[in-house]
């Protein structure tokens, strides 16, 4: 089993290149924030306490996006490999998602870090605020709040995995294929290491 981790700030990528790596090496795709969409528009109350936050730009506490993954990987125990898509946002995410996989007797097999530009980021989630019918991408300073979300609590997961040698910056500004063709260098170097 090989599992990935998908990191970069809000915007960088993490969605658009999620869709192209699935399709390549059967990754079961595992997005929080898709997860939290669907609990919002299933209007469960989960779903109601997590809008008010995300609308905010604030993240959602750690024991409901633990939960939520904890019953993600128990309801696919055939998968070859989870893709694992802006979580883990904060230090404690990141501990109980190795205790999870400890449990399955797997691990993080590489963190993939796109690096994009403050500017760039906040350009891309405006853009895509104009179609998707996102609140938290329409209002340029709930953007802003989502990046100092990320710069406070969420750039610090890279630093955890950095001390076990799990990470792979890869640059994320280009076109969605040269991005893409540098991902999967990294995750083929990481595979032939584990082979
Ligand atoms: P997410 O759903 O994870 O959303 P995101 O970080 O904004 O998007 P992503 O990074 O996937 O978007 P992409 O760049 O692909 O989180 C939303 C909210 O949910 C969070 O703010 C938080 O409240 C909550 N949440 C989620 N997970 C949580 C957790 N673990 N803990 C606590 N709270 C959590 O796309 C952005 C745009 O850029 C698109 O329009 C795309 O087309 C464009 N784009 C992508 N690549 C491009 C490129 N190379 N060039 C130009 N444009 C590009």
């Amino acid at each position: 089993m090989f599992n990935i981790i998908l990191f970069g700030p809000p915007g960088s990528g993490k969605g658009t290149q999620s869709e192209k790596l699935i399709e390549k090496y059967n990754f079961k795709h595992l997005s929080t924030g898709d997860i939290l969409r669907g609990e919002i528009a299933a209007a469960t109350p989960l779903g109601l306490e997590a809008k008010k936050l995300m609308d905010a730009g604030q993240l959602v506490p750690d024991e409901v996006v633990v939960g939520m993954i904890s019953s993600a990987l128990d309801n696919n125990p055939n998968a070859s490999g989870f893709l694992f898509d802006g979580f883990p946002r904060t230090v404690a995410q990141a501990e109980a998602l190795n205790k999870l996989l400890k449990l399955k007797g797997t691990e993080i097999g590489v963190v993939l870090a796109l690096d994009v530009s403050e500017e760039e980021l906040v350009k891309r989630l405006l853009n895509r605020g104009l179609t998707s019918g996102r609140s938290d991408d329409t209002n340029e300073s709930i953007i802003r709040n989502r990046i100092v979300e990320y710069k406070n609590k969420t750039s610090i997961v890279a630093d955890f995995y950095q001390q076990l040698d799990k990470v792979s910056h890869v640059k994320g500004e280009g076109t969605l294929e040269e991005i893409f063709v540098l991902l999967c260098h990294e995750i083929d170097l990481r595979l032939n290491e584990q082979e």
